[in-house]
């Protein structure tokens, strides 16, 4: 892990977060994850992508997600961040009844945390999925710059280059 502190006071780190729902009005899911995640402690939503409609990727027949990606900028440590950000998928219904991969109300990932990178039994980060995934590529392409750096895979231009945008459409 390429550890920075960041619990002095006035620290603050900006975290990408990946939204994603196709269950219960997938929409007005992510729109109302949006102003949650604002609502979160010592953490401030300070742009947010596009929505994007997506086939859903995966092992299991499913409906389209809606997927956006939300800029945060937190004082949270990254493990706090995935505790809030867990809640708001509990309270958004979010059921964990095993099934990887499954239809979801609300799910919140991490996708980046400054220019940290973890590997631990709670906590990919980046997301392993990132580098390959147009629903998370476009969006984030959209709240920052081609050149931000994505710890280990190279720039978010490099990715995108590598990915093409089909089964997504900007809504
Ligand atoms: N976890 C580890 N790293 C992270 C991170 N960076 N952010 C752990 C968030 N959580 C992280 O997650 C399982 C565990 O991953 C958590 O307890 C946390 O400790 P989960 O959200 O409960 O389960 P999941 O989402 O089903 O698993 P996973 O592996 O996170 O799946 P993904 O990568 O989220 O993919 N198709 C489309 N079109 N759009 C989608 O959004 N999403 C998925 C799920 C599949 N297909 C999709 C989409
Ligand atoms: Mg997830």
């Amino acid at each position: 892990m390429k550890a920075r502190d960041v619990s002095g006071p006035g620290r603050r780190v900006i975290a990408y977060v990946g939204v994603g729902s196709n269950l219960d009005k997938p929409a007005e899911q992510v729109r109302s994850a949006f102003r949650e995640l604002d609502g979160i402690r010592g953490t401030r939503c300070v742009r947010t992508s596009s929505l994007y409609l997506s086939s859903p990727l995966g092992p299991v027949e499913q409906p389209d997600f809606i997927n956006a990606v939300a800029v945060v900028v937190t004082g949270l440590l990254v493990e706090t961040l995935l505790e809030k950000l867990q809640a708001i998928e509990d309270a958004h219904g979010r059921r964990r009844n095993g099934t990887r991969w499954g239809p979801r109300p609300l799910d919140l990932d991490i996708l980046l945390y400054g220019d940290w990178r973890m590997d631990t039994a709670r906590l990919v980060v980046p997301h392993p999925g990132l580098q390959k995934r147009s629903f998370v590529l476009y969006p984030l392409l959209e709240v920052a710059t081609p050149d931000l750096r994505i710890p280990g895979c190279g720039s978010l231009r490099e990715l995108v280059k590598g990915c093409r945008e089909d089964n997504i459409r900007r809504l």
